[in-house]
């Protein structure tokens, strides 16, 4: 575990002793993430300032042509990772293919590809509301040396080596995983430096704030039809507080220091729900299960789920164990 006031540049040296057979490569993939985060939040920060600076699409005071913080957020997330040719291939939500990137010399010899929502929830950045950037790493699972190829990309979320949030909010967060725990380092803006503020973060086993876009009641299964019921009624703890952003990395990370659940559950109007297995909801999954929490599709473990599809969609049920235990009861009692 790391010491307070470290910082993450040198907790991950610091850690990387920790690895078996590690070359570095995946704590210089960090290094990267770390960096193209800071170029991010450097944006993300000045949106407020788009009435001045001009409005994307538009052409600014300095002559640049503004872009939509997303595309941004995209494109420099990738431009890192390529120019430190470090990976051997990225997926994003922002494309609709995987990308194949080269290592030193033009080779295929990297291990590692990385899986990303560049930024989630980027409607609320018009009204000041945090956003986040999710991340995924597996080890690639075709000979090193080739070309990577899609089933690289398609591998169970049990097999991540690391994920991990940026969250965009009142501070900027970086919270990641490699499978020892989870840590949280706050960026601080005036120097560029992220240090480490939430050492080994665990998930509370229970809690008292139920995350869902209730205003879709309607379209709900009866399982979680019944479920919210369960949370509003007066018994026990009950009735529980309602909380939902609409931003999936700020619900959770808010629900992991609280305790909480965030459902987003299929619907008759979206039949697998809304969030994306690959790059949302297995790493959310390998965050939330590090720090003691629980992550499933209302039935089974998200994390065994075998992809079948880059940008496949699965229901979501995360957060405490003890309530997404509860909410599975009345998913599989309620049919
Ligand atoms: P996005 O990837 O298009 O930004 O959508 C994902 C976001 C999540 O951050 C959030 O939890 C959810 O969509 C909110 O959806 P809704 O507005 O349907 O409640
Ligand atoms: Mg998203």
């Amino acid at each position: 575990m790391g010491q307070p006031h470290q910082t993450l540049g040198e907790y991950i040296i610091e850690n990387q002793k920790a690895f078996r057979y590690s070359s570095g490569e995946l704590s210089r993939l960090i290094s990267s993430i770390k960096l193209a985060a800071k170029v991010v939040n450097h944006e993300v920060n000045k949106a407020g300032l788009v009435d001045i600076l001009g409005a994307h699409g538009e052409t600014n005071v300095q002559g640049e042509d503004q872009q939509k913080l997303d595309v941004y957020a995209n494109e420099v997330f990738i431009d890192t990772l390529i120019n430190r040719e470090i990976v051997c291939g990225i997926a994003s939500e922002e494309e609709d293919e995987f990308i194949t990137v080269k290592g030193h010399n033009g080779n295929h010899d990297n291990k590692y590809v990385v899986l990303m929502d560049p930024l989630d929830g980027s409607s609320n950045i018009d009204v000041n509301v945090s956003v986040g950037t999710i991340f995924s790493v597996y080890r690639r699972i075709t000979p090193e040396g080739q070309p990577v190829e899609l089933k690289d990309f398609l591998q169970p979320g049990n097999k991540q080596v690391a994920a991990g949030y940026i969250i965009y909010g009142t501070s900027t967060m970086l919270v990641y995983t490699t499978g020892h725990g989870v840590n949280g380092f706050t960026l601080n803006p005036a120097i560029g430096t992220y240090y480490l503020s939430h050492p080994d973060m665990k998930f509370p086993k229970t809690g008292k704030i139920y995350s869902m876009n209730e205003g879709n009641y309607v379209h709900f299964p009866k399982g979680v039809k019944n479920y919210i019921k369960y949370c509003q009624e007066e018994e026990g703890d009950r009735p529980y507080t309602s909380r939902y952003i609409g931003s999936l990395v700020s619900d959770i990370h808010r629900n992991m220091i609280k305790g909480g659940i965030y459902i987003y559950p299929k619907s008759s109007k979206v039949a697998n729900g809304k969030l994306r297995l690959l790059y949302e909801c297995n790493p959310m999954a390998f965050i939330v299960e590090q720090a003691g929490g629980k992550a499933s599709d209302g039935y089974q473990r998200i994390l065994d789920i075998e992809p079948t599809e880059l940008h496949q969609r699965v229901p979501f049920f995360c957060g405490s164990k003890k309530m997404v235990e509860k909410a599975e009861e009345f998913m599989k009692s309620s049919v």
